[in-house]
């Protein structure tokens, strides 16, 4: 068993770890170890179970097959197995973003009274963008908006997205187009790139990586390009533009990171999973005077929610509520013996947290259709009824209180303050109201460039080590760091989102976060909310009338563990952003298929992917990338 300090770099995850493995409680290090040696085939992307003349599985080097039963080759496994990984997650991406879609058209039909639009003015900005006339009645331009947005999802020509369209900055746009009219007029056949509906490309990889469909690397990688850019400039950016509407955008606001925001004294709920249609309405709820009285009742002193992961990012940047943790955290927040209730809609969400609530009074509660999970209690969330719903979930918890056991109680008071909320609209206003600040400090070499960290926390990885070591050894370097995801959280909890932490930067991002009050590292969200970074990048390359593949910019997704982390990465590139990895995709099993990821793509897309173990090492690399734009570009 390795010890809790090689498991976890967070000391509050250290000293919970080890409490777990006193007293015998199961964590999913213990499961990863019990898995251990992983399979040699799945790690390289050389198993198919595509139909049952298989399973089939390549050798690359030893004397076994070279090919599955239908002929299909290592390149072809691989390429598909990829592209699956992409579908995957741009559908969870925008499976996300039709719900706050359809919520907004009800809304504006007046279908919903339980919700409102919060934040008229980024509605009439978004239909000014979609080239809809923001003028008028606000129900009859977030109708529009909807409409658009809905049909994005499922229409049936082959004109791009109409977010992307409105989104993208010009010259991607058109070097999207020419990239489609070059590999027509080379090869004579089709490669689509640009996005025809969200839906259709999810379905387009599901069929074409059926036995006997596409096995050409190429043309399956360019399908799973396509497919990506759906998710970052359709699924993802509907989810972030819609749910600002209807809950307000972020702003910037001080808030409190790790398992210390637990409250002995009051009812802890923990909301965990992605979507803040329903968590919005338990912090509202929380707060009202019924339930705080029966919460007294019980002996608490009141209701305390509190996030984890992508739901505790919405909630967080919006409303300010505490972030109990990231992924890895999930299970240890149930170890304090804190939880009345462990409240969760959709993605990310392990099957053994029920499991290790019963081992305490915790009452784990799904509520999406779409996630249940046996030894769970069931709330169904209906929109319609958000508050009933919310109120009962509330009042379980409340109830539960009376059964905590103070003998299992033990947490650390670890938590950290952090600046969050840096929306592309605060960024703006921080910025006085363009980029070109921004723009300037990176002209003028004040800083080198701007890196994106994104994504999760992966039990191969020691926690946050990686999150945190990338971001410290970027800013040293004067590259400012931006991100999302469970790296926000963990760049939180490490102290990096206070502005005092400009200190630990290189002298121009010090410079730059000191006149402008931020810190060195900001959050702009969750998983969805990686296109506010597309949309920042889009500003800055039309501001500058360029491309974002001449942009010193650099991504990273250092302790992914998702496929949604894949379609993230994916769209990155495709918008011409290099973005490091780790740990390796499985894709090492493909000669061909890793050079088309790791060299070939740039010269296609103008982004590749790179891999690298070591933090210092990714730092230099992405540095290097920063450092040849910018002689490009002719900023030496
Ligand atoms: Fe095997 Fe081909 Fe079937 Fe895959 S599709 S399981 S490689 S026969
Ligand atoms: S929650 S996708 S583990 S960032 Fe968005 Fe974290 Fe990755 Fe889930």
């Amino acid at each position: 068993m390795k010890k809790p300090q090689e498991l976890s770099f967070d000391q509050a995850a250290v000293f919970q770890i080890s409490h777990a493995q006193r007293t015998g409680l199961e964590l999913i290090w213990d499961r990863l170890e019990a898995q251990e040696p992983q399979c040699g085939f799945g790690t390289l992307g050389l198993c198919c179970r595509h139909c049952v003349m298989g399973p089939c599985r390549i050798d690359p080097l030893g004397d076994g097959p070279k090919k599955g039963v239908c002929g299909a080759t290592a390149d072809t496994l691989v390429a598909r197995h990829l592209c699956r990984m992409i579908a995957a997650g741009a559908a969870a991406h925008s499976d996300h973003g039709r719900r706050p879609a359809i919520l907004l058209k009800e809304v504006a039909l007046g279908e919903n009274s339980a919700y409102t639009i919060k934040d008229e003015e980024k509605l009439r900005a978004v239909a000014a963008r979609l080239g809809i006339s923001p003028e008028g009645e606000v129900s009859q331009v977030a109708l529009a908006v909807a409409e658009v947005a809905l049909s994005d999802f499922g229409k049936q020509d082959t004109r791009p997205l109409r977010f992307l369209e409105a989104y993208a900055p010009k010259k991607r746009l058109e070097h999207w187009q020419k990239l489609e009219e070059k590999l027509l007029a080379q090869t004579g056949a089709l490669f689509g790139v640009l996005p025809r509906s969200i839906d259709r490309e999810v379905v387009d990889i599901m069929h074409r990586t059926t036995m006997g469909m596409d096995h050409d690397p190429a043309s399956l990688l360019l399908q799973g390009v396509r497919c990506a850019l759906s998710d970052g400039w359709g699924g993802s950016l509907i989810a972030t533009e819609i749910q600002d509407i209807l809950f307000g955008t972020p702003y910037p606001r001080k808030v409190r990171a790790n398992l210390g925001v637990l409250k002995e004294e009051a009812v802890n709920i923990v909301v965990h999973g992605h979507e803040p249609v329903l968590s919005e309405m338990i912090v509202q709820v929380a707060q009202e005077e019924e339930l705080v009285k029966m919460a007294r009742e019980m002996g608490a002193e009141g209701i305390n929610v509190v996030g984890l992961c992508c739901t505790g990012n919405e909630i967080l940047l919006r409303q300010g509520v505490p972030v109990a943790g990231n992924e890895l955290h999930s299970e240890l927040v149930l170890t304090t013996g804190l939880c009345e209730a462990m409240v969760v809609d959709v993605q990310c969400i392990y099957p053994a947290l029920p499991r290790l609530a019963q081992c305490f009074h915790t009452k784990f509660i799904s509520t999406s259709d779409q996630a249940k999970f046996p030894g769970a209690v069931h709330i169904q969330f209906f929109e319609e009824k958000a508050a009933e719903v919310a109120r009962a979930i509330v009042r379980l918890a409340v109830e539960n209180f009376k059964n905590r056991d103070p003998q299992k109680v033990h947490y650390p008071r670890i938590a950290e303050e952090a600046l969050v909320g840096f929306s592309v609209e605060a960024l703006l206003k921080a910025l006085g109201g363009s980029v070109k600040p921004l723009v300037d400090a990176i002209a003028q070499g004040v800083i080198k460039g701007v890196a994106g960290i994104v994504g999760c926390n992966n039990p191969k990885v020691r926690q946050d080590y990686f999150l945190v070591s990338l971001c410290r050894e970027l800013l040293k370097r004067d590259i400012l760091v931006v991100g999302t995801g469970c790296w926000a959280i963990a760049a939180a909890k490490a102290g990096l989102m206070k502005p005092e932490a400009a200190a630990e930067a290189g002298p121009g991002v010090k410079r730059l976060c000191e006149t402008l009050g931020i810190p060195p590292a900001l959050h702009m969200g969750s998983c969805v909310d990686c296109s506010r970074m597309l949309v920042l990048l889009g500003a800055v390359a039309d501001h500058l009338s360029c491309d974002i593949s001449d942009l010193p910019v650099a991504g990273s997704a250092p302790e992914w563990t998702t496929e949604k982390a894949v379609s993230i990465g994916t769209y990155f590139v495709a918008s011409g952003v290099p973005v490091h990895l780790w740990p390796a995709p499985p894709v090492l099993g493909s000669p061909a298929v890793t050079k088309l990821l790791t060299q070939e793509l740039d010269s296609l897309l103008g982004g590749f992917f790179f891999v690298e173990e070591e933090p210092a090492k990714a730092a230099r690399k992405m540095e290097e990338v920063i450092l040849a734009r910018r002689k490009k570009l002719g900023l030496g």
